[in-house]
């Protein structure tokens, strides 16, 4: 019979987990703030969140031979899996590592081959982010975080900067796991620095405003009254996680949470050299460099996208030429107008 409680303690260990627990696999406890999220349209283009919704509601329609789930927290500072790419930019502290996508599924396939020599006629999966699963929901019944007034899912020792992965598995648990209470408390912090104000309400977020759905998911020009709050941001936003008091206490004096970044000389010129080589590069080259890691997701257009409102900001009077050269492109002529504006003196 395992010892479920130190089983996990080991497995955790062994792959550089922070935490885990275990869960049901069964219908989630906020399917009704998931159901009013999708009806408000704060999905936006993410149109998959619509579709995985009716196997949300209940996995047993998507995998009828699992009943559980392990779930682990995989924390991302310092990155497990460190790239150095377009190092510079402002990107979220997670996609400075490779695509997680990969390299949890890999790290989770170490307990599955363990898991499988102990109960060899169990089925088991790894999953992570891209399931038809309300992965926070399924995280918080397994014990690991309460949800944050930011949404995300925060444990009182860990912080929220990790990423969640599962494996399902037709094994049914005997270790019941009690849900952390919430800690919030009377803290508003994360409401208040979101320089978009996507945060509406507490645990309410309208993605279609927030600068990581804006610079990573959208396909389209953000809209012109949300270019300049997004700041220096390249690449998602941690500013309601980094500014969170049970982050700082973990991470003490170990985060960002400034609306701009303070660059010294070197770092400036090396982030323009950066920003440059984006607005010249061809699709190809980019996608070649950025291959295998987060930032693939936004696609050369997107980053190209990106790098035009980085540059309007931060007012980066260098790069107008390299600027004025995309005002004739069809996806992007409308925002290098836009860029060349801030960067001209406002006259009075
Ligand atoms: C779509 C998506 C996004 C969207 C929308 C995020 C959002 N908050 O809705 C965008 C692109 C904006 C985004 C951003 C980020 N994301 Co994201 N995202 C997802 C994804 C694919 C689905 C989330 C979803 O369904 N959203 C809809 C809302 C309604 O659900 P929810 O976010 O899960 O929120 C739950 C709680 O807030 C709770 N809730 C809501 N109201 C209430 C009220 C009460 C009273 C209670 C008790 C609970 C409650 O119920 C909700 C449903 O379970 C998940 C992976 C997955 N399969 O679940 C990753 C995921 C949530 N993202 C993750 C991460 C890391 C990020 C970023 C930090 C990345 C970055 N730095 O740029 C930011 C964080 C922004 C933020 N404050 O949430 C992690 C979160 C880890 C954690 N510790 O919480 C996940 C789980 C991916 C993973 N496998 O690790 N993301
Ligand atoms: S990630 Fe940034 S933009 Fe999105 S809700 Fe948090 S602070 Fe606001
Ligand atoms: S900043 Fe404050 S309100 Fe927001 S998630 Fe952290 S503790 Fe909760």
């Amino acid at each position: 019979m395992i010892n479920w409680e130190s089983k996990l303690q080991d497995y955790c260990e062994k792959i550089n987990a922070s935490h885990a627990g275990l869960a049901k696999l069964e219908g989630p406890r906020t399917w009704l703030q998931y159901q009013s999220w999708l009806e408000k349209g704060f999905a936006g283009e993410m149109e998959y969140l619509k579709t995985h919704a009716e196997i949300k509601k209940d996995p047993s329609i998507w995998k009828p031979h699992l009943r559980s789930a392990l779930v682990v927290a995989f924390p991302y500072i310092d990155h497990p899996e460190p790239h150095h790419i377009l190092s510079s930019t402002r990107t979220a502290l997670y996609a400075k590592g490779f695509d997680y996508h990969f390299w949890i599924k890999s790290k989770l396939q170490i307990l599955i081959d363990e898991l499988q020599v102990l109960y060899p006629n169990e089925k088991f999966e790894t999953h992570t982010d891209s399931s038809p699963l309300l992965e926070r929901d399924l995280a918080q019944r397994a014990g690991l975080g309460w949800f944050g007034k930011n949404t995300c899912l925060i444990h009182p020792q860990k912080g929220s900067l990790f990423l969640i992965g599962e494996i399902l598995t037709s094994l049914e648990f005997k270790l019941k796991t009690d849900p952390l209470p919430d800690f919030c408390g009377k803290c508003q912090k994360c409401l208040e620095v979101c320089p978009t104000q996507a945060i509406t309400s507490p645990r309410i977020l309208d993605a279609t405003k927030c600068i990581s759905y804006l610079t990573i998911e959208s396909k389209k020009i953000p809209p012109e009254d949300l270019r300049n709050k997004m700041g220096d941001w390249f690449f998602g936003c941690d500013l309601c996680q980094t500014v969170c008091p049970w982050n700082q206490k973990v991470f003490k004096g170990r985060l960002q949470a400034s609306p701009f970044l303070a660059l010294n000389e070197f770092e400036e010129k090396k982030l323009i050299e950066e920003l440059r080589w984006i607005l010249k590069s061809s699709h190809h080259q980019i996608l070649k460099k950025v291959k295998g890691t987060p930032l693939h997701r936004a696609g050369a257009k997107g980053l190209k996208r990106n790098a035009l409102v980085v540059i309007g900001n931060k007012k980066i009077k260098e790069l107008a030429p390299e600027v004025q050269a995309l005002t004739e492109n069809s996806f992007l002529g409308e925002l290098a107008f836009w860029t060349l504006q801030q960067l001209s003196p406002k006259e009075d």
